[in-house]
């Protein structure tokens, strides 16, 4: 996203949905007695993206929206430890290794955590979040996740009074990332948020969509959602969520640090120095719409930032 400007490919122009709707039906056709068997076997062995998770609840903060169909919200991602075009994660990633994963909660916290992937999928129920993206180039998606609230895992580390901040690190593995073999960002990929930004409900740790597990090219097996940010912010494959005292330096940041703030709330009134905010392509639509502050969530979350100047804090 630093280097191309928002590209106006449409993918529901050059996508079958036909091809998608064919799957749901056969998957919804699967017994709930066999999905339950296949229950234990999740996670156990490679993972593939048509595993459905089991037991997931309704959630109150999804929205009504029409959710953007499988195939482009599988097809159409940012992921540059994959490559740049927003065709090629979906291509590449389909070999990265998501088991075993470990994830390490540590730094400012009494009781810091190793936990396998398995383990913390069971650390509380999974609740479907159909929550919207706003990607700072310009489009968005509606995307029903499967996962809990990220304050799950920090109230059982249990942070000190030194934890501000949280930082959240991505894999590093040059050797199952292409894209980390070159230098389009300094690897690996951080991002963090506030310590009140990472305790809110609606700060989700995603394990799936549209009730399967995440495909590769989502950030499997776990990754960050923080609706009300710019999607860039939302770090996929996630292997270290470290408790600090003070604001992380983000791989954005580090890049390009005009261009891209710690905060990076969805602002319409704050211009990218290279384009504008104001609207956005929800993708397989055709015209814009108006981008909303906090990209609609502002109910929910204006008063985490009550008092700041959100042109300074970008
Ligand atoms: N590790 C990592 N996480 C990342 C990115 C990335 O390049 N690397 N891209 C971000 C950007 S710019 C967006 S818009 C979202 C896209 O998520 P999606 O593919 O699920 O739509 O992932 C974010 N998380
Ligand atoms: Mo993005």
């Amino acid at each position: 996203m630093l280097i191309k400007r928002p590209t106006d490919i449409c993918p529901s122009e050059i996508t079958d949905r036909e091809i998608y709707r064919a799957r749901r039906q056969f998957l919804q056709s699967v017994p709930a007695a066999l999905a339950v068997a296949a229950a234990p076997g999740l996670f156990a062995t490679p993972a593939f993206a048509a595993e459905k998770l089991p037991g997931v609840r309704k959630n109150p903060f999804s929205t009504n929206e029409q959710a953007t169909p499988y195939k482009e919200v599988t097809t159409y991602n940012n992921f540059y430890e994959f490559g740049t075009d927003k065709a090629d994660p979906a291509q590449a990633a389909k070999t990265l290794i998501t088991r075993p994963w470990t994830v390490f909660v540590e730094g400012e916290v009494k009781n810091p955590r190793t936990y396998a992937i398995e383990d913390l999928l069971r650390l509380a129920p999974l609740e479907e979040r159909i929550y919207r993206l706003r990607c700072v180039e310009g489009w968005s998606m509606v995307i029903p996740w499967a996962g809990f609230s990220l304050n799950e895992i920090i109230r059982r580390a249990e942070p000190t009074g030194n934890a501000k901040f949280v930082e959240f690190v991505s894999l590093h593995d040059p050797k199952q990332m292409p894209g980390q073999r070159s230098g389009v960002l300094d690897w690996p990929y951080v991002e963090g948020l506030r310590l009140d930004e990472a305790m809110h409900p609606l700060t989700l740790l995603a394990f799936g969509l549209y009730g399967e597990v995440l495909p590769q090219q989502n950030g499997a097996p776990l990754r960050l959602v923080v609706p009300w940010k710019y999607g860039f912010k939302s770090a996929k494959s996630i292997v270290r969520i470290r408790l600090v005292e003070k604001p992380p330096v983000s791989a954005w940041m580090r890049a390009a640090p005009g261009e891209y703030g710690f905060f990076s709330n969805v602002n319409p009134a704050v211009d990218h120095p290279r384009w504008s905010q104001a609207r956005e392509r929800r993708i397989g639509e055709f015209f814009k719409r108006a981008t909303l502050p906090f990209n609609g969530y502002g109910e929910q979350v204006a008063q985490l930032y009550a008092g700041m100047d959100l042109k300074k804090y970008f």
